[in-house]
Order: C-alpha cells, then structure tokens, then sequence
C-alpha cells in the first residue's frame, strides 16, 4: 500500500514549494531556508497538504483529545508587568488577585463536569509568598484524593522561580515535585526564545537558556513535557525559525541514546496564538485564520522529531481547532472546564466542551477521535463506564 507521504507528488505544488514536498516525501530534514518558506509562502493550502501528509504518515486517522481540568491556584505574578502580553497576572491586592487555599484547590479539582477527569492541567502566576512547601503540599493533596488523576504542573518559569526563591538547584525542584505527584510538564512560557523578542515582550522573565535546562533536566529524571511558541506579536520570520530549530535541537537531544524512551522528551508543540486583551503590550489585533493554520503546517513539518501537534481549541476557537486538523494537528486537547489564561486575554470560546462535542469535531473533519491520556495512551472505556464522575473523597471537600 502506497504510504501518505509516497503520495506526494512535487509536481503538482507551485514552484517554489515543489523541491520542499520533494524533500518531505522522502523524508528528508528541513532546514532554516524550507522554514522560513514554510513560514513566507503564500500558498498555505499547499503547505497544509505537506503537513497533513505528514500527521497521516506518522497518526493514520486518529486524532486525540483528552478529558482534563484546568487548575489555577493563584494569579498574583511578580512578574506581571514584565509579561506585557499576559492578561491573566495581578499584583497582590489588586482586584483581580486570587490566591486559592488547598481546600479550594481541592474543590475545584473535584468540579470536572461530570466527566472521568485523566488530567489536571496546574499553572499559575509567581506568587512571593508561596514557596515550593506550599506546591509540594498541594501535588500531596491532590495525589491523595485523586491518585489516577495526572499531574500535569508549572511551567518553566514557575519551575525556574521555585529555584531561585528557595535556593534549590532545577534538579532539586524537580525532584521534589515529582517525589509529592509532578507526572510531567506543561509546555508554557517559552513564548520567543529569541532575546531580541524577549526583551520587547518579556524582559526580565526566566530566559532561553533557563527555559531550555528546565526542560533538559525534567528529560534525563524520566519526566515527559510539552513545548510552545507563542505567535503573533512582535516577532520576526528569523525569530520563529530559529524557536522551531532550538527545540527540535532539544528533542534531538531527549531522544539521543534513548531507543527505549525510558528518559523523557517532548510530547507535544502547542503553538499559541497572541491574544490582545487586558495587557500591556500596546499590539490589539488578532493573529488571522490562515496564520493560525500556517504556524500549525510548519510546526508539523519542521518538528520532525515531536511526536503530537495540539491544536488548542480554546486559543484557535473549536472551528479553526478542527480546520487544523487538516494542517499537521492531531490533538485537540481536552474539555479543561475552566480556563483562565486565554480568557482574561480576550478568549470568546467557551469555557468547555464535553467528550462528545470534542468527538463530534474531529468525526466531522473526518478523523478518529480517540482518548488519550496525559502521556498519549489510548483510554478504552467500556459500556456504563462513564457513570459516575470522579468525586473528590469526602474527606477532602
Ligand atoms: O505560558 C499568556 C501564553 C501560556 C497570552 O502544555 C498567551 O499541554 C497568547 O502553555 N496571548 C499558557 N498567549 C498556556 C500553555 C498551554 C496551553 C494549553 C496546553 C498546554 C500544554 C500549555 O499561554 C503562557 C504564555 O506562553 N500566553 N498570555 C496571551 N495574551
């Protein structure tokens, strides 16, 4: 049988992406060159076939998603106005602070609405009072009253902060955290590796190189981690080339010795659309549709070596979430139930969507839906299975 990328046939795309689907179809890497075509021509239907070649030669049919729940202990962010695109930080006192106790934590998780939770979903801002204890406590808590529930917790910068606020080498933070609970690492914070981008957007914050080792050191302790590019503000072509290429360069070394996958690595690129609302950025537009589809078909193509592309329908909207499953995506992310980050940067999608709703997207872009959970493994439910929902224990509420 003729494989997707067998069937690419370089001379039916325009010229200048000819030699590009040449070196796709044979399986070729791309360089910084194809990148920067990848993210400048304007044929984006063309470049959405390659990276849809791509996702069915290494996916078939199978889209995932998962059912998981947002969690958000706090906001208050020392960093709030160094992050000028962030709409979600506060200083301590301001209105819109909040700073949740363990018990509220607790509560929270246990709201899933009503479906079989895999995931919780934990970031939040870089409080000064809240040290590493006051986390470390919280993965114990949540681990006690919902032991089948993945920990998926603290971005780098948070990782980064925990370090440096409690003299404790990364090694040491990660440790510690996954010793009380930490199953692996959400992707955030990366934004623009660049430091010509990250003095404009996010000067003072955690920088590249910190972000990177974070995320190197989490692989060799066997703990698994997403990656981003945040999108559609300031940067530059060179700038985003150069992102791609200084994460597949991290994989690459994830992956190095390790046939077996016993350390850890990336499982999936996120990339994220700037939202304008309630920062201090000065930028108020919107990235554009064909944009969002363009930075999805170059990840697919240029991130060779990471496995799943997310298409993360609260930042892309459930319709264009689903278009881009035709440009390289394949996975939708999950219900997450509440969501803050996006929401408080100007996010006009919903709060949720149900497993069925999630199935009913990919079955009409004519893809599988398949649930998974936060590491990728399939999740077969049986007839009756989802009844009842997970419940925290009495104790815990
Ligand atoms: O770190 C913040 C970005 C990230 C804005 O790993 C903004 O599975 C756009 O990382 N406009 C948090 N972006 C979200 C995130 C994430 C989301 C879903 C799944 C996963 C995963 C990770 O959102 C932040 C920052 O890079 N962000 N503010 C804004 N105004």
């Amino acid at each position: 049988m003729t494989s997707p990328l067998q069937k690419i046939r370089p001379e039916s795309f325009p010229a200048p992406l000819a030699a590009l689907a040449a070196k796709v179809r044979d399986g070729e890497r791309l360089d910084d060159a194809d990148a920067t075509l990848c993210f400048t021509t304007p044929d984006v239907l063309h470049l959405g076939r390659l990276a849809d070649a791509v996702r069915r030669q290494m996916h078939g049919e199978v889209t995932y998603f998962n059912v998981n729940r947002h969690l958000n202990p706090t906001n208050v962010c020392i960093y709030t106005y160094n992050c000028k695109f962030c709409g979600f930080a506060a200083l301590p006192g301001e209105d819109h602070a909040w700073q949740m106790s363990h018990e509220e934590v607790y509560r929270r998780a246990a709201e899933q609405g009503g479906n079989h939770v895999t995931e919780f979903h934990i970031v939040g801002g870089l409080h000064p009072d809240l040290g590493i204890d006051w986390y470390l406590e919280m993965l114990r808590g949540l681990r006690e009253r919902f032991p089948d529930v993945h920990l998926k917790a603290f971005t780098a910068i948070e990782i980064g902060y925990f370090s440096q606020r409690d003299k404790l080498s990364i090694e040491e933070v990660l440790v510690q955290l996954r010793d009380a609970g930490l199953g692996s690492l959400p992707g955030g914070g990366a934004e623009i590796f660049h430091p010509e981008v990250r003095a404009q957007i996010c000067d003072g914050k955690l920088d590249t190189e910190e972000w990177i080792e974070v995320h190197r050191t989490a692989h060799r302790l066997g703990i698994h981690s997403n990656c981003t590019m945040l999108y559609g503000h300031v940067e530059k072509v060179e700038h985003s080339v150069d992102h791609l290429m200084r994460l597949r360069a991290l994989q690459d070394d994830a992956l190095a010795g390790d046939p077996a996958g016993a350390k850890g690595s990336f499982n999936a690129f996120i990339p994220l659309a700037y939202h304008p609302e309630n920062n201090y950025m000065g930028l108020r537009f919107h990235t554009t549709g064909l944009n969002d589809l363009r930075h999805m078909a170059t990840a697919r193509l240029v991130l060779d070596n990471i496995p799943h592309m997310k298409a993360y329908w609260v930042m892309l909207t459930p319709k264009l979430a689903q278009l881009a499953l035709k440009f390289g995506a394949n996975d939708l992310d999950g219900t997450v139930v509440e969501e803050t980050v996006y929401h408080m940067a100007g996010a006009e999608t919903e709060q949720q969507l149900s497993r069925g709703e999630l199935e009913r997207v990919v079955r009409e872009a004519g893809f599988t839906p398949v649930e998974r959970d936060t590491l990728y493994n399939p999740i077969v439910r049986g007839a009756g299975a989802l009844a009842p929902p997970l419940a925290a224990t009495p104790a815990a509420v």
